[in-house]
């Protein structure tokens, strides 16, 4: 707690704190004397909930009473982070609360740091949902998030010696000032003959600087009764509750895989329930404002993000033709009116096919739908293709053979009036390999929107120090139109500003080696390049790329090489059952236990894995990040965010040609990026040639010298087979093309060195990645999607609460 004589309270900071006191007494039901800091960050979230409230229910009058065109979102995951912070910046009261906190003895940073976060996602996917609710919310659009409300988000990581250990992620668990739960919306979901009931729990998403507040509405199940009185009356108590307990496991824990899919029983369910009360919601929202539900399609627009929710194309029919009696053929009109679907990635592995006896057993009805669907879909295709029973095949709802399945992706296509990849390359291949055939039937179905991030969170939020100099030099305007940035360009060579921004940096850069000290116990040198991959930890981002890279400049180092010091910083969550990415993680471990304790290294090389990488470390992460590793294979990657979010804080980035990595490079310039690796083209030409890593590694002497000491036990405690997959994996079949890689991947880290040796033009460099990154804010993303694929107006919303326009 902070000693020192708090300064005197700003107005609304004194509005704030007495909101704080009152809801200590009325809330926590407590006196000063007994509360704890938790007790404390709920008052103050209370006091700011207070505050946005008048805009909540603003909005909600607005959009009712106008009638209004909405958005509606739907994805099983939102990667959300802390809210708190981010809600005080949109309000314009960071400095506020501040000072509250300070005349109560506390610091704001105490109460930041006592929220939870919302882990309800696993990476890009799900944190690119929730930079779309805030960017919605900012561009005044009338919009509805739909998803699960998981009681368990994604799992805690821990790392110990033998790599990474997981746990439970209880965040709901003493409450959640964020959210209203709204018994009156509650919908039931018939699976599997059972009947289990969807409520409603809102929570408040609120634009920068406006008068919005839109809803992101989670769904939780409930069984609908607590329990079988004819099993209790018998005394068998198990069976009394086995339904209860039953139904609210659906919304009881997050699926840890990311692009993976593992088609368990479990998931879709959680997938149809999901789905079901959020279109039922639609319908309730419909006839309240008494329009025929012939007009769903000019109601809603419905975006799916990913196949997760492709199952409302079959649910939709099925409401409208089961339960409003409408036509089979209006009803096909009225759903692909409504729904687009965005395409998240290219692995074979993440596509979502049903086994037919699951849905049967499920879904019976909605697979019922689907195989008409089907029939309708394959006879206009026959007349169009004649002879061609491959191609319908392929082309099918259904994947034949003894297990037959239902392919999600082909229902998101057929049921869709637009599809979408998430970077131009992305967008690309989409067309030409997993989608090609689909667009030659309907070429003009499929187009690109580029993914984006929100500078809010990602600046104003994560780099105080950062936004205050852009404040300064060029204005408030970057952070809601973020093109604004080119206006740092003429700075990039005034010696005063890169003095400034060299100061902002170190500060980022003295933070997040405190966190590392603290997460770690390492020390750190904040003046060394910070050198950072964080993300999933997947093979397709070749982590153990960059790990290769390591082991090579710790060989060099020791071989009496000079070389600028650099602390390389790894974080990323593995999914449990991914024994390959779990070893990744093993040797990055094993690597850091004996580079940093090696006296030859000399300070010129540390190795860190920062656990339980989460938005709250993203945060403190990002902004003190100098060389950002975007090093996936090419073609394999779909857009990526953390590299934006990367560039936008300065980072320089090492990269392939892959995913959205193209199109930042093409803005900051090639001279700002370190560009390596083969393009996916070029990949593709060498598997035809077919592919074998030796040729590569046999030219090599340093890649051998690094497998070699990785296998001879130096990193696992003599331990000479623990790494033996990994390492058999790369020298063998290499999947993901390391090999072909690495010589050029060294090349680019040589001139990383070299450019980091002259410390004006980084610094140059660095301004000029953030000046020309304006284009990746998810507000653009947004923009498009509203204009091109929902055709969503904005709806300004009046309220007479003044919300004051600063970052
Ligand atoms: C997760 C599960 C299934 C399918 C895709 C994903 C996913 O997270 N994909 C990621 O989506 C991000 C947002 O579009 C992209 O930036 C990443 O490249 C992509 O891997």
């Amino acid at each position: 707690m902070a000693s020192s004589t708090p300064a005197p309270c700003p107005p609304k900071g004194q509005a704030l704190l007495e909101a704080m006191r009152r809801h200590l007494f009325s809330s926590q039901a407590k006196s000063a004397s007994l509360a704890t800091t938790h007790d404390h960050y709920v008052c103050l979230s209370l006091a700011v909930r207070d505050i946005l409230l008048t805009s909540w229910v603003d909005t909600v009058d607005t959009y009712t009473s106008q009638h209004v065109r909405t958005a509606t979102y739907m994805s099983a995951e939102y990667l959300l982070g802390p809210h708190l912070e981010n809600n005080l910046v949109s309000l314009g009261l960071r400095e506020e609360a501040r000072a509250a906190c300070e005349a109560l003895g506390l610091t704001l940073e105490e109460m930041l740091a006592e929220e939870p976060e919302p882990g309800l996602g696993n990476g890009g996917l799900g944190r690119l949902a929730a930079c779309f609710q805030e960017s919605m919310a900012t561009l005044e659009l009338p919009a509805i998030g739909y998803g699960i409300r998981y009681e368990f988000g994604i799992f805690r990581q821990q790392i110990g010696p033998t790599g990474q250990m997981e746990s439970t992620d209880p965040w709901l668990a003493r409450g959640n000032p964020w959210e209203v739960i709204r018994p009156e919306w509650s919908y039931p979901v018939v699976i599997g003959g059972q009947t289990v009931i969807g409520v409603a729990y809102d929570t408040p998403i609120l634009g920068y600087g406006v008068h919005t507040a839109n809803t992101l509405r989670l769904w939780s199940a409930q069984a609908p009764d607590a329990f079988d009185f004819a099993s209790f009356n018998a005394g068998d108590y198990t069976r009394a509750v086995l339904h209860k307990v039953q139904s609210e496991t659906l919304s009881k824990v997050l699926y840890p895989n990311d692009e993976l899919e593992q088609g368990k029983r479990l998931r879709l369910s959680q997938q149809i329930f999901f789905v079901s009360c959020s279109l039922q919601d639609m319908f309730r929202i419909l006839g309240s404002q008494g329009i025929p539900v012939t007009e769903f399609h000019r109601k809603f627009a419905v975006q799916l993000n990913d196949t997760h929710p492709a199952i409302a194309v079959a649910e939709l029919m099925r409401l409208l033709i089961d339960e409003h009696g409408v036509d089979w053929d209006t009803a096909w009109s009225i759903t692909t009116a409504t729904i687009s679907y965005t395409n998240h990635t290219l692995l074979p592995e993440a596509l979502e096919a049903w086994g037919l006896e699951l849905f049967q057993q499920l879904l019976p009805r909605q697979l019922q739908i689907i195989f008409e669907i089907n029939a309708r879909f394959l006879r206009t295709l026959r007349i169009r293709f004649p002879g061609q029973p491959d191609l319908l095949e392929r082309l099918s709802l259904i994947e034949e053979g003894p297990h037959r399945k239902v392919r999600m992706a082909h229902l998101a296509v057929v049921g869709s009036h637009t599809v979408n990849g998430v970077a131009e390359l992305h967008s690309r291949l989409l067309k030409e390999n997993l989608f090609a055939e689909f667009a030659q039937v309907w070429p003009e179905r499929f187009t690109n929107i580029t993914n984006g991030v929100t500078p809010r969170r990602w600046l104003a939020v994560a780099n105080p120090p950062l936004a205050e100099l852009l404040n300064d030099a060029i204005g408030t305007d970057w952070c809601r139109h973020l093109d604004q940035l080119r206006k740092l360009e003429p700075l990039a060579t005034d010696a005063a500003f890169l003095e400034r921004w060299q100061g902002v940096r170190e500060q980022a850069k003295e933070r997040l080696a405190a966190t590392i000290r603290q997460d770690t116990g390492v020390l750190v040198d904040p003046s060394s390049l910070f050198d950072v991959q964080v993300k999933r930890i997947h093979e397709y981002k070749r982590q153990h790329m960059a790990a290769l890279q390591v082991v090579e400049r710790y060989l060099r180092l020791r071989a009496g090489e000079d070389l600028p010091p650099r602390t390389v910083i790894f974080g990323g969550k593995a999914a449990p059952g991914y024994a390959m990415a779990k070893l990744i993680i093993r040797l990055i471990v094993g690597m850091a236990e004996i580079i940093n304790i090696d006296p030859a290294m000399d300070g010129r090389l540390r190795v860190i894995f920062l656990p339980n990488f989460s938005v709250k470390l993203g945060q403190k992460i990002y902004p003190a990040v100098d060389l950002s590793e975007q090093i996936s294979t090419a073609g394999m990657e779909a857009s990526g965010t953390g590299n934006m979010k990367m560039s936008l804080n300065g980072a320089l980035t090492i990269g392939t040609l892959d995913g959205a990595n193209i199109e930042i490079r093409d803005r900051v310039g090639d001279d700002n990026f370190f560009l390596f690796g083969h393009t996916a083209e070029q990949l593709a030409a060498i598997n035809r040639n077919g592919y074998h890593p030796m040729p590569w590694l046999e030219n090599d002497a340093l890649a051998k010298e690094a497998i070699d000491l990785i296998g001879s036990g130096h990193f696992s405690e003599g331990d000479r087979d623990l790494f033996h997959p990994l390492l058999a994996n790369l020298c063998s079949s290499d999947p993901f093309r390391v090999m072909a890689d690495l010589g050029d991947y060294r090349r680019a880290q040589n001139e990383v060195d070299g450019a980091w040796c002259d410390a004006g033009r980084w610094s140059m460099m660095s301004v000029l990645n953030t000046a020309r990154c304006g284009f990746f804010s998810s507000d653009r993303s947004i923009q498009e999607y509203a204009e091109r694929i929902w055709k969503v107006v904005p709806v300004p919303v009046n309220s007479c609460s003044v919300i004051p326009q600063s970052s």
